[in-house]
């Protein structure tokens, strides 16, 4: 037992929250999203009642593994955040695979992630500190985002809240609108780069055959001249449809992420292309960096501190990306405010943003936080300023969004599954063209 110098906050509270959120019909290479997106809000109260927020993606299975870990660390100093990982990976050991799908199905880092940034927001809280500064502090007071696009099915998914609203404007009523084609893809973009005043622009792939995607591709960067473009296909393709595709798709992008799975893969094909390629499926975590170094897998890396094990975690990886010579994006997932303020926070503090983050947050419409949404002003977002996250759980929202979870009998995602509703021959395929 380590002494700490004077006794810290210690945790008496752990509120583990289920949350369901509206979310619209996207496509991607795993099927189609549900009427509702998952989150678990996370809050750590201390003995005296300093309270702690986070947001993870929702899980049933992490769910129960967020509860274990709460047992664990009750009572335990938030200031003492080596000790508590410590503990955790000692009782969970070491974490599963990902998994095959866009989105990473691991518990352990989920877990790390909702306790250390509700941690770090007591922290701030006690210190009275924004979270970028105990990341080693602010380098920038705007954090630039993306307008994340995807091929959208109209009518499919439910679009609970917002999908029959005829008096919307605006991007509001841009995000009813399906988008299956190039055509669809360019007025999605205008309509989301007008409101939100993004100044990059990625689409999300893997959803139809690779040369269709690669004419909306074309098309975004004939209409959008002064844009930087990036793709994701989430490894959906061979390597030998990545080959040709990635020929022609090469002199349009910023990056492509993703094209192939697997870190071998992505090395065979990183000689091949001219193109930075980046990551978010083939080096995922700590253990996968000696085998992205030695094979030379991308050029960038997605951190996303949801399944990195949290803000700390990410900056180390941002001194990896340094060391060897790797650029650091960010990734994202369906999420509301408590995640995109930490986000925030973890943009305004890395070494350099050599890429607009990305978001998935224009297309929800819900919110948990006190004062509501989020503004984006130019694309960015100011970094929060109060103590801590600077965002605080405005809790009937919070009350709403449990209602919904329980109602709505969604406990894990399943693209696929939801896809099966519109065709049920479809099948996920790990490599499908
Ligand atoms: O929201 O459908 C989606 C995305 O496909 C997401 O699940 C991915 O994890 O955005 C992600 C990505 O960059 O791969
Ligand atoms: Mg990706």
């Amino acid at each position: 037992m380590i002494a700490s110098q004077r006794p810290g906050p210690s945790i008496a509270q752990i509120h583990i929250t289920p949350i369901a959120v509206t979310d619209p019909p996207l496509l991607n290479a795993a099927g189609i999203h549900a009427p509702f997106a998952l989150r678990t809000i996370v809050e750590l109260v201390t003995e005296d009642g300093i309270s702690g927020i986070s947001e993870i993606p929702g899980s049933a299975l992490i769910d129960q593994a967020l509860k274990m870990a709460g047992d664990l660390i009750l009572g335990k100093d938030p200031f003492q955040m080596n000790l508590i990982r410590d503990e955790l990976r000692q009782h969970f050991g070491s974490d599963q695979r990902r998994g095959d799908a866009p989105w990473d199905q691991r518990k352990l880092v989920h877990v790390f992630s909702a306790i250390e940034v509700a941690c770090l927001d007591i922290v701030g809280k006690v210190v009275n500190r924004p979270v970028c500064d105990l990341l080693g502090g602010k380098r920038r007071d705007q954090v630039p985002y993306a307008a994340y696009l995807f091929y959208k099915q109209e009518g499919a998914g439910g679009e609970h809240g917002f999908g029959k609203d005829d008096s919307a404007r605006g991007w509001a009523e841009a995000r009813q609108v399906g988008a299956l084609d190039p055509a669809g893809v360019i007025k999605q973009a205008g309509s989301m780069c007008e409101s939100f005043g993004f100044k990059s622009i990625k689409l999300k792939g893997g959803a139809f055959p690779p040369w269709e995607e690669l004419e909306a591709v074309k098309a975004l960067f004939d209409h959008f001249t002064e844009m930087p473009i990036r793709f994701d296909p989430n490894a959906a393709w061979s390597l030998d449809t990545a080959t040709e595709i990635g020929k022609e798709m090469e002199k349009y992008l910023e990056y492509l992420e993703d094209p192939v799975r697997g870190q071998e893969n992505m090395a065979l094909l990183r000689k091949r292309l001219n193109v930075p390629l980046a990551t978010n499926m083939c080096t995922t975590s700590f253990a996968d960096l000696p085998s992205s170094i030695a094979l030379g897998s991308e050029d960038i890396i997605l951190s996303d501190h949801h399944f990195w094990g949290g803000l700390q975690a990410s900056m180390q990886l941002s001194a990896f990306c340094e060391v060897f010579g790797r650029k650091l994006s960010m990734h994202s997932n369906s999420h509301l405010g408590i995640s995109l303020a930490a986000m925030t926070h973890l943009g305004a503090a890395l070494p350099e943003v050599p890429f607009a983050l990305d978001t998935h947050y224009p297309w929800q419409s819900e919110e948990i936080i006190e004062g509501g949404r989020f503004q984006f002003e130019e694309g960015s977002l100011n970094v929060p300023s109060g103590p801590g996250l600077g965002v605080e759980l405005d809790r009937p929202s919070l009350e709403r969004l449990n209602q919904n979870y329980l109602q709505c009998g969604i406990k894990e995602r399943d693209d696929e599954a939801e896809m099966q509703k519109l065709d049920p021959q479809w099948k996920f395929e790990k490599t499908r063209w």
